[in-house]
């Protein structure tokens, strides 16, 4: 049997990418009666239909790594987090939320940081900073002057990438500059108006010709993972989510400290001295209220 990829879904239609071209595929009659759909990402096993020799069917969708619900992807390596210096303003309590929902799911994430032709006053060094201290790879780019498209290009060799962030902030334009053939659409607002119409968006990976796939669909602000919801995650647990966090986290005077309130947290005393970043802090107490707010709405 041969195996492969689903890169593109299309009225009941799956087209596999195999070492023999793009094959395009039925499920087996067995899938719809177990409601199981394949996913684009999936990695799939096929067996040639004898008469054509170009069309298929999916005989066995591998396991899964991990599946997206918005857009509707599985096995995904990592989540590129893009944000710009200006127009739109860094959101960075966005950026944290969308760290700790990857994080959740055993999603790696990096971080770009766009429109670095934008800067004036050096201020994005202390933000990088920050997050490639707390173990996170950043990359700072730049699609009118190209800076940083190579280190961009690096991150994403080899690996299914899927890309996050503000409308606005320059994932189409980034894609288009490392590599122009994709001619996505940029500098609209379309990404609202295509939602307000119900325009069904199918995901499709795009293969990208250094090597790697990216989910084309480089319009959301928010990941949705099936498995894991932000609620599920159990407050004591957030900190791990911040992995800066960390070493201190064992030195707080309780077992257990949520390093909110309770006296003795070192959590707190490394914000006071400046070693760990106040807005990380003050978004960890934020995330923290979301979760709690979520969960009681849950069980009220
Ligand atoms: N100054 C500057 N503008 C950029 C850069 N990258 C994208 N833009 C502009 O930002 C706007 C939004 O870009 P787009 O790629 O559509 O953003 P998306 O909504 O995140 O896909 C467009 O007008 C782009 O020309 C950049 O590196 N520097
Ligand atoms: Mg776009
Ligand atoms: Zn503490």
């Amino acid at each position: 049997m041969l195996q492969g990829r689903v890169v593109k879904g299309i009225g009941g239609f799956y087209y596999v990418r195999t070492e023999l071209g793009l094959i395009e595929c039925k499920p087996r009659g067995i899938f719809r009666k177990e409601k199981i759909s394949p996913l684009v990402g999936d990695r799939v096993k096929i067996s040639l239909i004898k008469s054509t020799g170009e069309q298929g069917v999916i005989e066995e969708i591998l396991p899964r790594e991990n599946v997206l619900i918005r857009p509707s992807v599985a096995n995904v390596d990592h989540c590129v987090i893009v944000m710009s210096l200006d127009n739109p303003k860094p959101d960075l309590l966005l950026l944290d939320r969308l760290l700790v929902m990857a994080g959740v799911s055993n999603l790696n994430s990096i971080i770009c940081i766009n429109k670095m032709d934008l800067e004036s006053s050096g201020c994005s060094t202390e933000f990088a900073e920050t997050y490639v201290s707390a173990g996170y790879r950043v990359v700072r780019t730049s699609t009118k002057t190209g800076q940083g498209l190579d280190d961009l290009k690096d991150a994403l060799k080899d690996r299914t990438s899927v890309f996050a962030g503000l409308s606005g902030v320059g994932k189409s334009s980034l894609l288009n500059s490392i590599q122009p053939q994709l001619q996505l659409r940029t500098g609209e607002i379309s990404d609202r108006l295509k939602r307000g119409r119900h325009t069904t968006r199918h995901a499709e990976l795009l293969e990208l010709s250094f090597g790697g796939m990216v989910v084309d669909t480089p319009g959301f602000s928010s990941l949705k993972l099936s498995a894991l919801k932000y609620e599920d995650i159990v407050n004591m647990d957030l900190a791990a989510y911040f992995p800066e966090f960390k070493v201190y986290s064992g030195r707080c005077r309780f077992a257990g400290c949520r390093h909110l309130k309770e006296p003795g947290c070192s959590v707190k005393s490394a914000v006071e001295k400046g070693r760990i970043a106040s807005w990380r802090y003050e978004n960890y107490t934020e995330i923290m209220g979301e979760i709690e707010e979520s969960r009681r709405r849950r069980y009220d």
